[in-house]
């Protein structure tokens, strides 16, 4: 299979196949089971600039709808994260006078509310209603549409020139990046920078974390493939920062062409990424055998727990499970259920595979023998809030383990 990259137009092969997969946040009703949608999720990295994308696309709206189910603020980390995100760049990039920050998908506010409290111009860009309506109940003010160059110039024509423009988990989701890095351009003042961060190939890579592929993530980014696009639409990459968040990720800073030098820290990581070869497909190639190899002692794993009549729950059900259930095959005869404290995916079931989430309520009554840490880039949060389960937690990256 050979698609052409929707960046620079360059050849990109599917070097990575996860099966037929369902949309990683859908969770369906039990009673909207009938005519599930599925598409063959089959990741790809583009020959001329290393992108790795997916090969399908499914449309924005079909997965941005009002009723989203994910909450950015659903952990305590990612709320301290977010916050000191707000307060650095209130102390570094809105300074001047009457600064303007725009958050593209501020979800349900976890950034921008620390920008209303300090009364500085924001806007937040959200499609997703029920999130939107969160984030105005924290004072954010919010433009219910998605991002694209046509809404970055009526912003600008609108509000002026942008100091910041920020995303996290976001940027990635766009299949027109192109048209994103264009709105940039026209958004941003002439000092002004677009920062973004994002899971990091190079994370996704080491630890096997094949599971962050999903419908939502058009994109997973690298170092070098962020420089090469922002390039190739009159910006540059001039800074890049690892951050731990979702099992790590990387920050980058873009700036318009010529407005800023790059830090030593860019020179760095596009060295450490060509070293690991991060910016080649057979990587990804790679990568599918250890996903394989996953896949199979994980079934293996939970198949003789359950023979020798142990009891297995999940713990979280990020958008991740959707992918590691479907992928791997692994139903309610393995799983009986999930538990997840965001109120909108309670009462739902994990799409394609069917495991019901519960409330963690029913886990901490049922007291089962193991549990699949399935949000497991809050595993040290996760663990101390359940510090009483008796059990054995079951891990399965970077492989498969129990604790
Ligand atoms: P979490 C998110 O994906 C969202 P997901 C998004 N798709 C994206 O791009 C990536 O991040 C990068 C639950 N939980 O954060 C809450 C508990 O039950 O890994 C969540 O449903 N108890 C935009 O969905 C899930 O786990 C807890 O104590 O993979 C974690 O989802 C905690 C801390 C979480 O994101
Ligand atoms: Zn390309």
């Amino acid at each position: 299979m050979e698609t052409s990259c929707r960046i620079c137009s360059g050849p990109v092969k599917g070097s990575i196949d996860l099966g037929v997969q369902p949309r990683g946040n859908a969770f369906p009703k039990p009673d909207q089971l009938a005519g599930e949608f599925f598409y063959p999720l089959i990741v790809g990295m583009c020959d001329s600039c290393a992108m790795v994308q997916l090969m399908a696309e499914i449309p924005q709206e079909v997965r941005y709808h009002d009723e989203y189910p994910y909450r950015a603020s659903n952990s305590t980390v990612h709320s301290e994260h977010f916050a000191g995100v707000a307060r650095r760049l209130l102390r570094t990039e809105l300074t001047g006078h009457d600064p303007f920050i725009v958050e593209i998908g501020c979800n349900d506010g976890v950034m921008l509310a620390t920008v209303a409290d300090a009364g500085v111009r924001h806007l937040g860009v959200e499609p997703s209603q029920e999130v939107a309506a969160l984030a105005r109940s924290k004072g954010v003010r919010v433009l219910p549409r998605f991002f694209d160059e046509e809404t970055a110039g009526e912003i600008r024509a609108g509000h002026g020139p942008a100091d910041v423009i920020f995303g996290a988990n976001v940027i990635a989701h766009i299949s027109h990046l192109d048209s994103v890095l264009k709105g940039a351009v026209t958004l941003l003042g002439p000092n002004g920078v677009f920062v973004f961060e994002e899971p990091y190939l190079g994370a996704v890579v080491e630890q096997t974390a094949f599971d962050l592929f999903y419908d939502e993530h058009s994109f997973v980014f690298s170092v070098s493939s962020i420089r090469a696009a922002a390039r190739l639409f009159g910006l540059d990459l001039v800074d890049a920062e690892p951050l731990a968040i979702h099992g790590g990720s990387m920050r980058y800073t873009l700036a318009k062409r010529g407005a800023r030098l790059p830090t030593a820290a860019v020179g760095e990581l596009l060295a450490s990424e060509r070293a690991r070869r991060l910016d080649r497909p057979a990587t990804l190639v790679e990568l599918n055998r250890r996903a394989e190899r996953v896949r199979d002692e994980l079934t293996a794993l939970l198949t003789s727990l359950r023979a020798d009549g142990k009891r297995v729950a999940g713990y979280g059900a990020p958008a991740k499970i959707t992918t590691v259930t479907n992928y791997c095959g692994i139903g309610t005869e393995l799983i009986p259920y999930v538990c997840d404290s965001t109120p909108s995916k309670q009462d739902r079931v994990v799409a394609g595979s069917h495991i019901p989430v519960v409330a963690p309520s029913v886990f901490r009554e049922d007291r089962p023998d193991y549990a699949v840490l399935f949000a497991w880039n809050h595993a040290k949060e996760i663990m101390a809030k359940e510090s009483d389960f008796a059990g054995r937690w079951i891990l399965y990256i970077p492989e498969v383990h129990i604790l």
